[in-house]
This record gives C-alpha cells, sequence and structure tokens, in this order.
C-alpha cells in the first residue's frame, strides 16, 4: 500500500514562493524575483517572475486567519478551494472575465493564477478618477452569465444540488452574515466608526422598523437558494485597465440571493458618487448600464435556454423585479457596514475627517432608506433618480 505523506501547512514566504512554482516546474534555471502584493483582508499573494521579463504568474495562499483582524481571528483554509473551484466555473461560462488558474493545491491553500498586474485593482483606479469605460458591460454579462447558469434556469436540478455541496461555505457565509448584516445593527465589538457619529449611529440602532428589516433580508441571505454567488463582489474583488475586466477572489462563493452580487457591486460604485466631488456622471452611468446589461442579458439567456415551466415571460419579469428588489436592500446593508463595521472602504477613510464624516452620515440615512424603502425604490434607476433629487 502506497502512503501518501501529507506536507504540513506551511505560509510561503517570498524565497519559498519562488522554490513553489519552480517545483511545479515553472521558471526552472531562471532567475526569479517573489514580491508580496496582496492588499486585501485575508490572504497572502506573491508575484514571481523571472527578473528578465515583466510577467510571471501569482500565487494566493489563504492564511488560517484573517489578516485583517490577526491570529485571534482562525479562518478556513478551504476557502482557497472554494475560490478555485468558483474560478473554474467562471473560465467555463466568461473565459475573458476571470483569471485563467493554473494549479491547486487544496492542503497548502495555494492557487497558481494568471499575471494580472497590467491591470489595476478597480477601486483605487477609482479612487484616481481613471475611466473603465468597459466595466459596466463587462460586469453586467459576467453577473447575468455566472448567475443565469447557476440558476435553476440555467442548470438541472441534480447540478444545482451539486453545486450547494460543492460551495458549502459556512465560515466565510458567518463572516458575511456577521459583519454585513448583524453588528452594525447594534452595539457590536466589531464596529469601528468616528464617535462624531454616536448620534446618528444610535438612531440606527433605535430605529425598529430598520432593525426588522434588516433582519428580513439576513434570512434571505440564509435561505434564498438562487444561483452560485460570488458572495464579495466589491470594487477591490476587481482587475481593470481601459479595455480588460477581471473578477477575481470568490473566495466567498456559496448558492444564494442573486441580489447579493447585484447590491454588493453597485453599492461600491455609490461610494465614488458619495466621495467624489466632480465626474460622478459616469459612475451614475455605469450603475444604470450594469442593471441594463444585466436584464437584458439575463432575458437573453432565458430565452435561449428556459424549459417549461420556466418559459413563461411573467415569471422572469417577477423574478428580476425580486433580484433588483433584493439588490436595493444589500446596497443599503453593505452602505452601513463599510461606514460603521469593522471593514471599511478606502473610497471614504481616505477622505478629510470633516468630509469624511459629513459623507458617512450622509451614506447611513442613504443605506437606511434603501433598507426600509427597497420595495418602492425598486431599481437602480428609481433609485438613482431619487438620490438625485433629494441632493
Ligand atoms: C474579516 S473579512 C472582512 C471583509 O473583507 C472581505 O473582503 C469581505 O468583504 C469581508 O466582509
Ligand atoms: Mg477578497
Amino acid at each position: 500500500m502506497t502512503v501518501i505523506q501529507k506536507k504540513e501547512y506551511r505560509p510561503l514566504t517570498e524565497a519559498t514562493s519562488i522554490t513553489y512554482l519552480q517545483k511545479l516546474g515553472y521558471f526552472t534555471n531562471q532567475v526569479c524575483e517573489s514580491v508580496e502584493i496582496g492588499d486585501g483582508n485575508l490572504n497572502l499573494v506573491f508575484k514571481v517572475r523571472p527578473v528578465d521579463q515583466e510577467q510571471g504568474l501569482i500565487i494566493k495562499q489563504a492564511l488560517p486567519y484573517a489578516k485583517v483582524v490577526g491570529e485571534s481571528w482562525p479562518l478556513t483554509l478551504k476557502r482557497a478551494t472554494i475560490e478555485s473551484n468558483a474560478t473554474k466555473i467562471y473560465n467555463e461560462l466568461i473565459p475573458n472575465l476571470v483569471p485563467k488558474i493554473f494549479a491547486h493545491d487544496e492542503e497548502q491553500a495555494v492557487t497558481v493564477m494568471e499575471d494580472l498586474s497590467h491591470l489595476q485593482i478597480l477601486r483605487k483606479g477609482l479612487i484616481e478618477k481613471k475611466s473603465f469605460p468597459f466595466f459596466a458591460e463587462h460586469i453586467g454579462e459576467f453577473l447575468a452569465n455566472s448567475l443565469f447558469f447557476t440558476s435553476d434556469f440555467g442548470t438541472t436540478p441534480a447540478k444545482k444540488k451539486e453545486l450547494e455541496l460543492t460551495f458549502n461555505n459556512p465560515e466565510l457565509c458567518d463572516i458575511t452574515e456577521d459583519l454585513v448584516y448583524t453588528d452594525p445593527f447594534f452595539n457590536s465589538e466589531t464596529n469601528s466608526f468616528e464617535e462624531e457619529l454616536l448620534e446618528d449611529v444610535q438612531a440606527l440602532w433605535n430605529d425598529e422598523v430598520l432593525q426588522l428589516e434588516a433582519a428580513k433580508l439576513k434570512l434571505d441571505f440564509l435561505s434564498k437558494k438562487e444561483a452560485l454567488l460570488h458572495g464579495d463582489l466589491h470594487t477591490g474583488s476587481i482587475f481593470a485597465s481601459a479595455t480588460e475586466t477581471k473578477v477575481i477572489d470568490p473566495e466567498f462563493a456559496f448558492v444564494g440571493p442573486i441580489g447579493f452580487d447585484l447590491g454588493q457591486i453597485q453599492a461600491n460604485l455609490l461610494f465614488q458618487i458619495f466621495s467624489r466631488t466632480d465626474q460622478k456622471e459616469e459612475i451614475l452611468d455605469q450603475l444604470v448600464t450594469i442593471e441594463k446589461v444585466f436584464n437584458e442579458t439575463f432575458i437573453r439567456l432565458w430565452e435561449e435556454h428556459s424549459v417549461r415551466p420556466f418559459n413563461q415571460v411573467e415569471l422572469i419579469k417577477e423574478k428580476l423585479e425580486g433580484y433588483w428588489i433584493d439588490a436595493i436592500g444589500v446596497i443599503g446593508c453593505e452602505c452601513i457596514r463599510r461606514s460603521i463595521g469593522l471593514a471599511h472602504v478606502e473610497d471614504i477613510d481616505s477622505l478629510e475627517l470633516d468630509r469624511k464624516i459629513a459623507i458617512k452620515k450622509e451614506i447611513l440615512a442613504f443605506g437606511a432608506n434603501c433598507i426600509k424603502n427597497r420595495f418602492t425604490i425598486g431599481n437602480i434607476k428609481n433609485l438613482i433618480s431619487d438620490w438625485s433629487n433629494k441632493s
């Protein structure tokens, strides 16, 4: 009997990331350089390249704890395999919108993938006011394809149940359940906000209607099994340039409510509308285009692939309306948690204090309105015209 010796998990360093790749057969006999470039909350990310070439490979390794908090917050390594599996599915559905995966090592929680360093993290690019003219169309297509083909409209009941098993992701879902849907709505230790916001925050904590509606949204997140979600689709999970868009980091992937992915990306674009003093139009156009491209593409896919009894136009219309109502609620939760919860966003946190406080107050009120009035707001177009009329 062959005994397979499992190698103990070890976090890579810049030096060992090079030997790791060379053992896999990449860049053998070449002098390489490795730089840790991870700026997210959870993982190590190394760019390894031969010194005489610009393009290399990316090695991403999950740490057994959340980097943003430290070793006191243990976190499953299984998320690396979830991410690699989700990226493989995306590679089948929308290969031009995700990185290629070259290798995955479950024990070391390591994935070797395409080097995208010619692109920029979208959040950073937007803060620098760069233009991304194709981004909205690309992300609308990404959302429609990834969500349609993993929903009951686009896959078989058996395959859908398989997706639920493969993407059983309780630990990462738990983070979202706490940080997005629970902690910001009461006096939790994980919250972090400026003392100038205390009055506004207490008003949220005492708002019984808001509490009830946030609880309903959390129940949706827990119980709606509509499609395979990316699960953390903010502007830090996207690489982009003037012509390309690549969605990365689906370690939070699970089968959940379609409105979650739709709402997260929209909320993170809205942070730009709140923080900018000019060039807001571009972002407003992106919000509307994403909704339009998503709806049109989802309907086209449904027309081409639907089977009885799911081929009735009333059904798809009703469902699309529901996804956007859910998305408005998610926008509200994301607005509140990124202002007063554990994980903030650079778009707002990098502002000078007085402006930051004023803008956060606006975002908190906007978020609460989205959560409480999502059924009457209904969609992004209405949300924007409502907002423009008030401001
Ligand atoms: C402890 S993780 C904090 C946040 O970072 C991730 O990107 C998710 O958005 C999560 O909520
Ligand atoms: Mg991430």
